[in-house]
């Protein structure tokens, strides 16, 4: 049955009355509010944030929801109603949030701490760098005696490349924030939402970036724990991550005849494993070999066209005999500066088309189908993080009439978005679905960022 195949967002107001009553039977007492930070897909722009390169985000309606209830006595604890990953409450003492979860490389914690489940870190996390924040963000900074009580649902398919991880972080980081800052102590929980500024949404997304970076030890970039807590409604975020500057582009129109359907392919990935690592680690001494800081300083900006041949020749003058940079397949390196110059080279066409003048829906919508469709490309063939279930989804996709279709996410299993005329929708989804049981569709509507529910 096809309809099975849909996951739904669900209507927020009815799982949050639903995890408040969940609340009250697995700790026992009232939360005092459930927050929401939603997932999300990503038009292009892979593999290029920690790069400082322009992605094309959009929050899902999919998200996780937390219900929360502060606790007096430093300690957190914490339980997931995913089926696959409830082991029952699980309770850390705040102060050892980050020894617990030590990552791969630093000092191993205590031992009888170290076995708590992996998810628990990325909300640990947050708990620890929300802590950590400077006299400038006082106001956002959590006090060293603050715990909590947390239930934790997810719309969102977990390891499916559409940001589990980062709205995970960033609806604890929203609970923590309204139960034990002085910002939330201000504001009515359900007046937080108006009341947090862009600036100040950016310093908690950065807080659950360094969470990620630095208590999981996933060397993620920043796009997804931006685009949760700061997309908007109807809205595809231009985002430059050099500064993490963005404008919010209205895709209505496009929505009006085209719709964005997300893929799961069924196969999960996680990014704390070595690969994802990898890929970064080989683009970063790619760099390096060109004298640059990030690669983004190749493709400064959407004026300037940048011949990614010229780029590669500069790269081979420079690595001539040698067969590894700084332990590097030089090989490898190549390739994942061909994938990041010509990802941000596409881009920034879309950043044009969007921002400039109109050319027309039909128009806008295959510049945009085709872009995605060569991210693809770059992705198998330069970025080498595609899979052959993702590969067969985007041919059958674009088969079936879809103007183009992507890989999204880190890769190595995970979802692919797809662009398909309204009125071919249908005969996409059933073409797909009959390609494997496991395959799930999820519609990519803009949608808000994280918030009071
Ligand atoms: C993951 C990371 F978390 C992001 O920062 C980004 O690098 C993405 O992979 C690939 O574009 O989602």
């Amino acid at each position: 049955n096809e309809t099975a195949r849909w996951l739904s967002p669900g209507d927020s107001s009815q799982i949050a009355s639903a995890l408040s009553v969940r609340f009250v039977q697995v700790f026992g007492h009232e939360p005092e509010g459930v927050f929401f930070a939603p997932g999300r897909a990503n038009l292009n722009g892979e593999h290029i944030d920690f790069h400082g390169g322009r992605c094309l985000p959009m929050a899902l309606p999919h998200g996780t929801y937390v219900a929360a209830a502060p606790r007096q006595d430093g300690i957190l604890r914490l339980r997931t109603l995913d089926e696959e990953l409830d082991t029952g409450i699980v309770e850390i003492p705040a102060s050892a949030a980050v020894s617990a979860h030590p990552h791969d490389d630093a000092p191993s914690g205590p031992a009888e701490t170290s076995e708590l489940p992996d998810w628990t870190r990325y909300v640990s996390g947050v708990l620890w760098t929300l802590g950590q924040l400077d006299e400038e963000h006082a106001e956002l900074r959590l006090s060293p005696e603050f715990g909590a009580d947390l239930l934790i649902r997810s719309t969102l398919p977990i390891g499916a490349g559409l940001s589990s991880s980062a709205s995970l972080e960033c609806a604890a980081a929203l609970a923590f924030v309204a139960l034990g800052t002085e910002r939330g102590a201000e504001n009515p929980q359900g007046e937080l939402d108006g009341a947090l500024s862009d600036a100040e949404r950016a310093v908690i997304a950065a807080a659950c970036v360094r969470a990620e970076t630095e208590v999981v030890g996933a060397g993620t970039g920043g796009l997804d724990q931006t685009t949760s807590m700061r997309a908007s409604e109807g809205k595809l975020l231009s985002l430059d991550c050099r500064d993490f500057s963005l404008r919010r582009v209205d895709i209505s129109f496009l929505l009006r005849s085209y719709r964005f359907i997300a893929v799961d392919t069924g196969q999960p990935h996680r990014l704390v494993g070595g690969e994802f690592s990898a890929r970064r680690a080989e683009s970063e001494a790619a760099a390096a070999l060109l004298g640059v800081e990030r690669l983004r300083d190749t493709v400064p900006d959407a004026c300037r066209r940048v011949d990614v041949d010229e780029v590669l020749e500069e790269f081979d003058r420079l690595a001539e005999g040698q067969e590894e940079i700084n332990g590097y397949s030089t090989a490898a390196c190549r390739r994942r500066l061909r994938h990041a110059v010509t990802e941000m080279m596409r881009s920034e066409k879309i950043h044009k088309l969007l921002t400039g003048e109109a050319h027309g829906v039909d128009h806008t919508a295959e510049t945009i189908g085709d872009v995605m469709s060569a991210g693809h490309t770059s992705m198998r063939e330069n970025a080498q993080v595609s899979f052959e279930m993702a590969d067969q989804v985007v041919d059958t996709a674009l088969r079936e009439g879809a103007l183009g279709a992507r890989l999204i996410g880190g890769g190595f299993g995970g979802s692919v978005l797809t662009l398909v005329p309204k009125d071919r929708a249908a005969g996409m989804t059933k073409a797909l679905a009959a390609l494997s049981p496991k395959v799930r569709f999820l519609e990519v509507l803009p949608s808000a960022p994280a918030r009071v529910v």
